[in-house]
């Protein structure tokens, strides 16, 4: 059985649980991180005192993306994370992207959900408003070509940036128009998997 350590409203969560589902896993889950804290028998399995974390048939392993490659590579098949050294390599691109986009939404994130309002750093936001909106360009731009982040078809290189486009769509900050960024936000929103996961109240 598949046990994932991690509260359900972090972005890093999000990634494996929605991915979890995705392959129809049977895994338990327990809230660790933000208000639950983390105890020592957790931080014996993640020194970094970070989530998630996940065990699998005794295997340990942490970091979002490497857990999402784990997960993909056990049971998600060519169609989720392709073998061709190419097509994984353009996967890997825009998961290794996210830490870019990431950087961008996670203070827009902390600004206006989890700091008071007389706490905020108005300069800090908009900074990272801007930043957004022009990484935003750089998506619209590939979601061009393409149908998916991951090529023709939905797949892992979709599943850290989408995390945060979610965010980025539900705050309430000025966006350009991009209309093939949210045609794949709304193809996005037709799986339950990411209705169910990612798109809980931001908190
Ligand atoms: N690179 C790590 C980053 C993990 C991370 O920053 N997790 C955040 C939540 S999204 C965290 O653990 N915050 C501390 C906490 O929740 O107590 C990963 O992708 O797993």
């Amino acid at each position: 059985m598949l046990t994932i350590w991690g509260r359900l409203n972090s972005h890093n969560v999000k990634k494996v649980i929605w991915l979890a589902e995705e392959l129809e896993l049977a895994y338990e889950r327990h809230d660790v991180g933000g208000a639950f804290g983390m105890d020592a028998a957790y931080l014996a399995r993640n020194p970094n005192a970070l989530i998630p974390t996940i065990e699998d048939d005794g295997f340990t392993l942490w970091e979002s993306n490497a857990i999402l490659r784990y997960l993909a590579g056990c049971h998600g098949g060519e169609a989720l994370y392709p073998t061709d050294p190419k097509a994984r390599a353009s996967a890997d691109r825009w998961m290794d992207w996210n830490f870019t986009w990431a950087d961008a939404i996670r203070p827009i994130f902390f600004q206006l959900i989890r700091t008071a309002p007389d706490q905020r750093d108005a300069a800090l936001l908009e900074r990272s408003v801007a930043r957004a909106a022009s990484l935003s360009s750089i998506l619209e731009d590939v979601l061009d070509r393409q149908r998916w982040l991951s090529g023709a078809a939905f797949g892992i290189g979709d599943i850290p940036v989408a995390t945060y486009a979610n965010t980025w769509f539900q705050l309430p900050v000025e966006r350009p128009a991009r209309p093939k960024l949210e045609r794949w936000y709304a193809a996005l929103q037709e799986r339950k998997t990411f209705r169910d996961v990612v798109m809980i109240p931001l908190s």
